[in-house]
């Protein structure tokens, strides 16, 4: 008795929408409404509202909603034009979190295949913390029972695209559009210009949510084949899956040229500062047994600072993760640090060693160094992890 009452003052209770995408759904619906209205009343810790978005069914869903929502008071129905799968998400999140103020957003399908009871399974990672919790099929435990082998392979290939070529390979389920998104990081996704309309939104917004740093988690989906009603999917679609990935590779590529345009600008930086130091500071002080190494490493931290704030405020504009900027700079430095052992390490090695000139050694040891401090820093300062 206390716990429930706890638990309803709880400061974590919270308003959560379950979006409906519909298009000819009517019979579907009118099971599935009930199904969810049971489920949604067991899971006493939040408060959640069902919304369904209907393209101007022509097989009346929008009716068979109505009758419904004379018994369920909170079952929402928002209409329009059919434009895609992905515009109809866009119109429902707006409605759920300008409308019915919601802080997370549940997305399923209308046409039975994602089972209601999975609503607690979603609900459970997002009060862990987790602010994405994708019903997955391809994890232990999730399945898709009814599908023949050519529908099998036909989703196999499609996640494995959005995996390797978009690069989420961390996600085993990509194109899974049952998931619970926390509302708090899906506002901070510039969904006015996803390019995609139709079922590519769905690892669009994927890819999307993992920049802005969303925490990630999958749980099992057993996915079952629709009984009523025909699918939407068209061959059109999957063109513009595919197109899309490649699309979400090149746009992550164009990071990763930012981030060697200002490596690249920073070799100077660091190569004039050496030279300059090696050359003309440090002999001013007469320690020429410890100019080499002294100069190089000004040269360094010089290049490090320079670096740091051209990437936080170019290279990574827009990736939000709550780390305060000092505590990024910190983690840069350490990358940084590991890189410097590294390049001096090539330098002393090519030089001392191997008799190159000082400068060639160095810039060999930059480059090496650039490549490690690259996969580091995408990896640990500037992304959330995902799970
Ligand atoms: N509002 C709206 N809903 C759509 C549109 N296209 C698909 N849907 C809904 O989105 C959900 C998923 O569509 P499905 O046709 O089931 O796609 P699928 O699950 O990949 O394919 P099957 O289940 O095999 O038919 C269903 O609830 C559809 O009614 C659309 O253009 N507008
Ligand atoms: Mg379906």
């Amino acid at each position: 008795m206390t716990c429930s009452y706890l638990g309803i003052l709880g400061k974590h209770r919270m308003k959560i929408a379950i979006i409906l995408p519909t298009y000819n759904e009517k019979e579907n619906i009118e099971i599935l409404i009930p199904k969810l209205e049971v489920e949604i009343k067991n899971i006493k810790k939040h408060d959640f509202e069902i919304l369904v978005v209907d393209d101007n069914s022509p097989d009346n869903t929008a009716s068979a909603v109505n009758q419904l929502q004379k018994q369920y008071k909170n079952l929402h129905l928002v209409s329009g034009e059919k434009k895609g799968l992905g515009v109809a998400y866009l119109r429902g999140a707006s409605y759920a979190i300008d409308k019915l103020k919601a802080d997370v957003l549940i997305m399923m399908d209308a046409d039975l295949s994602h089972p209601p009871e999975l609503i607690a399974e979603l609900m459970k990672g997002i009060d862990e913390g987790y602010d994405l919790v994708i019903g997955s099929r391809y994890v232990k435990g999730g399945a898709t029972p009814d599908w023949n082998l050519r529908r099998r392979v036909i989703s196999k290939v499609g996640n494995s695209f959005a995996r390797i070529i978009a690069g989420m390979y961390k996600i085993h389920d990509c194109t899974s559009g049952y998931r619970a998104i926390r509302t708090s990081v899906y506002k901070k996704v510039n969904t006015k210009n996803l390019s995609t309309k139709g079922y590519a939104f769905i690892s669009t917004l994927l890819y999307e949510l993992f920049s802005v740093g969303a925490r990630a988690k999958e749980v099992p989906l057993v996915f079952y084949d629709r009984k009523y009603g025909d699918t939407k999917l068209k061959s059109k679609d999957m063109m513009e899956f595919f197109f899309n990935s490649f699309r979400l590779r090149f746009k992550s590529s164009k990071r990763m040229i930012k981030f060697a345009a200002v490596g690249g600008s920073g070799i100077f930086v660091n190569l004039g500062i050496f030279t300059l130091a090696k050359n003309v500071l440090y002999p001013l002080y007469g320690r020429t047994n410890m100019t080499l190494l002294a100069s190089s490493l000004t040269g360094d931290e010089i290049s490090i600072i320079y670096n740091f704030l051209l990437n936080h405020y170019w290279t990574f504009r827009g990736v939000t993760s709550k780390e305060h900027i000092l505590k990024k700079l910190a983690k840069f430095h350490i990358v940084a640090l590991t890189s410097v052992v590294i390049n001096n390490a090539v330098l002393f090695f090519l030089h001392i060693g191997f008799g190159l000139t000082d400068v060639v050694a160095k810039f060999i040891g930059i480059i090496i160094a650039f490549i490690w401090n690259y996969l580091l820093n995408v990896k640990w300062t500037w992304r959330e992890k995902i799970q």
